[in-house]
């Protein structure tokens, strides 16, 4: 498909999160993305403290133009599956830290998806990642976002040092 600015798909990026707390980790997608020079909106929207919110989010998040979801949630993580289960966008699942089993509960609430409904998940607190895979995403119709991803890899690749100090 040949896209003009008619036609133009989306490159705006959704970063939900569960909890205020979540918020000092997912901070970290909103600073890759803002390098990478892509939009994004930033929401709180918990699966179980406020389930409505969380399905007119998802729902209307095609027609509200976003490419991709991020969404980070901690503990009983259900939140980037369940935004997955309304939805056929990319859900990139971040697993936040918890006190009591360190995110390993998180993690495994957002890896473990039944086979039909999937959420591409980071390691736990891997908000940077989830930000850079989103603009992978992005980057695959738009060149802009493409060759900033591009360069940032290449700049990251000249910071890495030979030897030790
Ligand atoms: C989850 O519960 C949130 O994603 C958060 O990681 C966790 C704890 O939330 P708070 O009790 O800090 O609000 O829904």
């Amino acid at each position: 498909m040949v896209f003009n600015k008619k036609n133009k798909p989306p490159a705006k990026i959704a970063i939900v999160m569960g909890s205020q707390s979540d918020y000092r980790v997912m901070k970290n997608c909103e600073k890759i993305l803002r390098i990478l020079k892509i939009k994004f909106e930033t929401k709180i929207i918990s699966a179980h403290r406020t389930p409505n919110r969380m399905l007119d989010f998802a729902k209307s998040a095609k027609k509200n133009k976003f490419a991709s979801i991020i969404a980070g949630a901690g503990g009983s993580a259900h939140l980037p599956g369940m935004i997955a289960s309304v939805t056929t966008l990319p859900v990139i699942g971040v697993p936040i830290e918890t006190k009591k089993l360190k995110g390993l509960d998180s993690l495994l609430s957002i890896c473990q998806m039944p086979q039909g409904v999937p959420v591409a998940t980071v390691a736990i607190d891997g908000a940077f990642n989830a930000g850079l895979l989103a603009a992978a995403i992005i980057g695959t119709f738009d060149e802009k976002v493409k060759s900033n991803l591009e360069k940032w890899r290449r700049v990251q690749t000249q910071s890495i040092k030979k030897r030790p100090k």
